[in-house]
């Protein structure tokens, strides 16, 4: 049986609205799709009307449970409880490939441990981007990557695969491939872990290089040291550019 009442709850304005022009190219217009996001994120950011869900209010949970029959995460930043995901079928778009790139930023993981990368649509488990697999794919990863060129890459790689998928997973008609083991993972203390160069000690060139490039992304401040001086942030990005 195909689903009907979908819930798309997310954070990230931009995915939204790449759904939303996916879902107004359906040939199909039996859905009933809303859009929602976590009560930290603002309403004014998304171009389309949406409701504010609360995943730790057992209220909010009971209301989604009795609404839809099928609620995609794209980049929510909200864990689904256990309740919700046993009671809806609910499927996560990950901008990293499973099993290899799980968890936070996934993109910054990949350039500092070398690991290949891509994205992945699956079904949400009780674990973290853990469930049965629906669609994955990688994208290429070159040396002169910033963490943003790679996630620009990544998130044209979720649009395509939803482009590609969606139909198949509103009819309930996709098939699964279980993660071939536990993969890695990476938390956002991972992340903050990683910001601090520290100016007495010794890296190789190609680490110090591969650190900034996985910390520069836009006008994000994330990479510093402390000043010799002053003992203040500075904060510090890469520039590449490929001779052309
Ligand atoms: O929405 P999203 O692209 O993704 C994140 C997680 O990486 C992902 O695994 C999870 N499923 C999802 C719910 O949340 O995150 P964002 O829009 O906050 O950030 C996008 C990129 O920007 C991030 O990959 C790295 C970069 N960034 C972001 C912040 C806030 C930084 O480099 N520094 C920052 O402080």
């Amino acid at each position: 049986m195909s689903f009907n009442k979908v819930l798309i709850i997310s954070d990230n304005a931009y995915l939204c609205n790449e759904f939303k022009k996916i879902i107004e190219n359906l040939s199909n217009k039996n859905y009933s799709f809303d859009f929602a996001i976590s009560p930290f994120s603002k309403p004014k950011d998304f171009d389309n009307q949406v409701d504010i869900y609360d995943l730790k209010k057992s209220e909010d949970i009971k209301e989604i449970i009795s609404r839809f029959d099928l609620i995609f995460s794209i980049h929510c930043k909200q864990i689904f409880p256990i309740e919700l995901v046993e009671n809806v079928k609910c499927i996560n778009i990950h901008p990293g490939y499973n099993p290899i790139n799980r968890g936070w930023y996934p993109q910054v993981f990949s350039i500092i441990h070398d690991l290949p990368i891509g994205a992945t649509i699956h079904e949400i488990d009780n674990k973290l981007d853990h469930g049965p697999i629906i669609a994955r794919e990688f994208v290429e990863k070159y040396d002169y990557d910033t963490s943003e060129s790679l996630y620009n890459r990544i998130l044209a790689k979720e649009v395509d695969l939803l482009n590609k998928y969606l139909p198949q997973i509103l009819e309930n008609t996709y098939s699964v491939v279980m993660p071939e083991n536990e993969g890695n993972i990476y938390l956002k203390k991972d992340f903050n872990d990683l910001l601090k160069i520290d100016l007495d000690k010794n890296y190789s060139a190609g680490e110090l290089i591969d650190k900034l490039r996985a910390l520069t992304h836009g006008s994000y401040s994330n990479a510093y040291f402390l000043d010799r001086k002053t003992g203040e942030k500075i904060f510090v990005g890469i520039n590449l550019k490929k001779d052309e």
